[in-house]
Parts: C-alpha cells; structure tokens; sequence
C-alpha cells in the first residue's frame, strides 16, 4: 500500500489542482457521499477522516472552496473564511473533548503531502502526539 506521501506524488503528478474542478469533498459537501459528520453551518463542514492518523481525527472544510485548493492559494479575501474554519476546529475540538490538547494541519501541495486539492484542516488528538511530525 502507498504511503501518505507517495499517494501525494502520484495525485500532483497526475491531477494538477485545478481551483474548478470538483473534488470528493464537494461530493461528502452535497452528501452524495456518506461522512460522519460532527458540525455544520451555512459555511463550514467538519467530518472524521476515512484515514484516520489518531484516536481522533477530523476535517474542517469550507462549503466552497472559492479558489482555495490548498493554504498557498489564500489571499486577503479569504480572511474570514479561514478564521472561521479554525473557530470551527476549536469548537468541535471541544464537542470531541480534546481538552488535553490537540494538533491542527493544513497540508499543502506536493512536499505537504496534500491529496484533496480543497482547502482543509486536520485536527488530530485523543493521544500523546509526538513533534516533529517530518
Ligand atoms: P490531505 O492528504 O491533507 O489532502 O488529506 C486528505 C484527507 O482526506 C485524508 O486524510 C483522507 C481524507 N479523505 C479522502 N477521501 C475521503 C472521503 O471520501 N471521506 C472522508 N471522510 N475522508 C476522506
């Protein structure tokens, strides 16, 4: 089985992002792809990984990405977005009960290991993780 970072390779090399191409999350956005979803609002939608790295692991999407395939497409108009997509992490950080702490990731292109080229954080606990993560 491939690991995290050769899949990351094979999709940059095959399907470079393109910001209107459709990706699985605006399938799990739409539900026509099943998820477990943990919060959502007009904006935001938070989900468990099908791959999970933890004891607890979810994403935080935004509804549309608006040009955001990864964190290197951000300009200023995506200010607020962004904040809300973390607000969104500590909220359900909190639903989830990490209280003992918990890490937030945004993977971002080829050397990030990034695979699903809509923008999203990874919020990752229920354990003791270790650092550096590379
Ligand atoms: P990244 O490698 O940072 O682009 O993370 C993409 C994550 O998305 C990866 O941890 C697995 C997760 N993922 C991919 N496809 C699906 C899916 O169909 N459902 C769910 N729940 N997660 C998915």
């Amino acid at each position: 089985m491939a690991s995290e970072k050769e899949k990351a390779q094979q999709v940059a090399a095959v399907r470079p992002p393109a910001a209107d191409q459709p990706t699985i999350f605006d399938k799990i956005v739409s539900k026509k792809i099943p998820a477990t979803i943990l919060f959502e609002d007009s904006t935001a939608l938070a989900f468990k990984d099908i791959s999970p790295q933890a004891p607890v692991h979810f994403l935080v999407i935004p509804k549309k990405k608006t040009g955001l395939t990864g964190l290197s497409q951000a300009t200023e108009s995506h200010e607020q977005l962004l904040g809300h997509l973390l607000v969104v992490a500590s909220k359900v950080a909190k639903q989830e009960k990490l209280q003992e702490g918990y890490r937030v990731v945004i993977n971002d292109g080829k050397n990030g290991c990034q695979s699903v080229f809509h923008v999203h954080l990874h919020v990752l606990g229920g354990k003791q993780l270790g650092w550096p993560p590379c």
